[in-house]
């Protein structure tokens, strides 16, 4: 396989919900050992360490949590999102899924000074498609889907003058998606996969169909990984779980594909909560999937190292 230049940007965001503890999630990457797992593919592996949020002053409004926090590390990841993309591939560490609020928005504008259609798939129990006005929790964790679409319901946020087109957005692994989420979702044209679609058909169909529209495309893939896309059984560390997720297997065929595909251009891991974790067993799938995005394959893993 070809080595890449990887980039690993620490975005230790916390203020997406109530819930702390991701913030302690890129120093946890570091830790199970990220950086030594890339490079054993062959990479060139960048630690930049962690960015900052911007200092940002805004009035808070009622029933959102954090606003001036979030968009200040809206505004500063997404800086920190275009400036890696200029130098190879980079790896999000997180941090809560509000981290991409900033990482696709600079991804985006990378990619359309390149002249290249964005594309993104995001691996969620959760379609995270509220704006600020449909949001009950408050929490701008689940956001950023309705953000880099282009919704309006966005007031002090960095303006969207790249938004991602509908049908350049991938779902799958639903489970839990709100009602004012499920009406703009069923008159949205993201492509959107929930559990029993993946107990029904499998999980490869619905993935290559999307792969190969970004490979036909010439686009750039950003892969939004959330802990809770996985079944808890296996990824306990993570605030928001949901039941009935996606198995070991699965979620590592995911990654398999997407390297095959060879149209991975950024990465998200989201939402680890080390706080919640047992012996760092979330921390270490979230490890190895990244390692299988980066051309790991069955055949050549090596022994699991013991916690
Ligand atoms: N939809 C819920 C909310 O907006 C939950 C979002 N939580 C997530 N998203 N973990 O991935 O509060
Ligand atoms: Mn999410
Ligand atoms: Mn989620
Ligand atoms: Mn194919």
């Amino acid at each position: 396989m070809t080595n890449q230049t990887i980039l690993l940007v620490g975005a230790p965001v916390d203020s997406g919900k109530a819930r702390q503890g991701c913030l302690m999630g890129p120093d946890a990457y570091r830790t199970a050992r990220l950086p030594g797992a890339l490079r054993d593919l062959g990479h060139d592996v960048t630690d930049l360490g962690n960015v900052a949020a911007d200092a940002v002053e805004i009035a808070p409004r009622d029933g959102l949590n954090n606003l001036a926090e979030t968009i200040g590390w809206t505004q500063a990841l997404s800086r920190a999102a275009q400036a890696a993309m200029a130098q190879g591939l980079p790896i999000f560490l997180g941090g809560d899924h509000s981290l991409s609020l900033g990482t696709v928005h600079g991804a985006a504008a990378q990619a359309a000074a390149q002249g290249r259609p964005q594309f993104v798939l995001w691996l969620d129990a959760h379609s995270d498609f509220h704006t600020c006005e449909t949001t009950t929790s408050g929490n701008l964790h689940g956001t950023p889907l309705a953000y880099l679409t282009g919704r309006m319901g966005f007031d002090g946020f960095p303006p969207v003058p790249h938004p991602v087109p509908e049908d350049q957005v991938c779902i799958i692994g639903l489970r839990s998606v709100d009602e004012p989420e499920r009406q703009m979702l069923e008159a949205s044209n993201i492509r959107r996969h929930d559990m029993r679609d993946i107990d029904e058909h499998g999980i490869a169909k619905p993935l290559d169909a999307f792969l190969d529209t970004v490979v036909g495309a010439g686009g750039a893939l950003h892969v939004s990984l959330d802990v809770d896309f996985l079944d808890p059984a296996v990824a306990p560390a993570v605030g928001t779980t949901v039941p009935g997720g996606a198995t070991v297997r699965e979620a590592h065929l995911v990654m398999e594909m997407i390297h095959d595909a060879g149209v991975m251009t950024s990465l998200d891991l989201v939402e680890l909560n080390p706080m919640l974790d047992e012996r760092g067993r979330t921390a270490q799938l979230m490890v190895d999937l990244a390692a299988s995005a980066l051309g790991r394959t069955v055949f050549d893993r090596p022994t699991p190292r013991i916690l």
